[in-house]
């Protein structure tokens, strides 16, 4: 009895101090958010994508009142942000481990636009995995570019590495495939295919990637990213995308702290983001933090 007139008293508070979000009660608070998400380079229709997401999950939701709106917004906004880079702890050297572990190499095949980084980053792989007691071996697959040969060359020098090529203008795909024979005879526990990512020929550059994901079959997809290319990442991360990316990786945080094109690529992929390039030097490649990236997002 007096418990059951307990439980009526609570509902009536509850009741009285609950409001329910209106579309009109968070527009200009969502607005300010989406202007914070675009200022730190989240593309402008990512973060508009994001903020629908938001409204769509935040209208017709009870809020106290004793939550102010802009607290309960915040959260909302982190739990989301959290949410597209959800997955986003994939463990590369656990993944190459489990590979080793069944005697096989693990076969990465790094793809991108021109002048994002992949060569870069995979040198700086070469150089990490080489430190942590694996053996790689690097296919030079970007037949295409002038002068892409000997930057290999040089970074697998100084690393100690073997790369694998041919020819200028070869075809990539039998490159890549002589680079995954060779680690299998040797043993080696890596094979990390550098690709061309060329504009001026999109769809042969396409046909290319299809073709070297056909012929080597490759463990992950790696989409390499530039933190300074904006919303160009978008449509870089959609091309891509056509070949199935596995995982990410945004270089030159270094040049661009801000780093909302990791929330772009991982929006458009739906797969985490492994590493950030944070400059030119072989070991200036981190794990990729999402709470890093939701402390920059979400404004204070
Ligand atoms: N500051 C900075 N520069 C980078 C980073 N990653 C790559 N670069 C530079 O970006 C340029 C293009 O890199 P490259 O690896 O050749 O790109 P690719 O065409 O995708 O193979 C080079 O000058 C690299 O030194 C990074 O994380 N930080
Ligand atoms: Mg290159």
């Amino acid at each position: 009895m007096f418990d059951s007139l307990k439980t009526k008293l609570t509902s009536f508070v509850d009741s009285v101090s609950q409001k329910t979000i209106s579309e009109k009660d968070i527009d200009d608070l969502l607005w300010e958010l989406q202007l914070t998400l675009m200022e730190n380079d989240v593309s402008l229709s990512v973060s508009e994508r994001l903020g629908e997401e938001l409204k769509e999950a935040l209208v017709g939701q009870q809020v106290s009142l004793s939550e102010k709106k802009r607290t309960f917004l915040k959260k909302a906004l982190a739990d989301a942000i959290r949410n597209v880079l959800q997955g986003s702890k994939m463990d590369l050297f656990d993944y190459i481990e489990e590979k080793r572990a069944n005697g096989q190499p693990a076969i990465l095949a790094f793809i991108g636009f021109n002048g994002t980084g992949k060569t870069t980053t995979i040198a700086k792989l070469a150089y990490i995995l080489k430190q942590r007691g694996y053996s790689s071996v690097i296919a030079a697959s970007d037949t295409f570019r002038a002068g892409s040969i000997e930057q290999l060359e040089r970074h697998a020098q100084r690393v100690g590495v073997r790369i694998i090529k041919q020819s200028y203008g070869s075809d990539p795909a039998a490159v890549a495939y002589d680079a995954i024979q060779h680690a299998k005879a040797r043993g080696i526990d890596v094979v990390l295919i550098d690709t061309a990512g060329r504009a001026e020929t999109n769809k042969n550059l396409m046909a290319e990637m299809k073709k070297i994901v056909r012929v080597t079959n490759p463990d992950l997809k790696i989409f390499v990213g530039d933190a300074l290319a904006g919303n160009a990442v978008v449509e870089q991360a959609e091309r891509f995308n056509e070949v199935g990316i596995d995982c990410s990786i945004l270089t030159k945080v270094d040049a661009d702290a801000r780093g909302g094109a990791a929330l772009s690529i991982s929006h458009i992929t739906k797969r985490p983001i492994l590493f950030v390039g944070v400059g030119q030097g072989y070991d200036d490649l981190l794990e990729f933090d999402p709470d890093w990236l939701v402390e920059r997002l979400v404004p204070s």
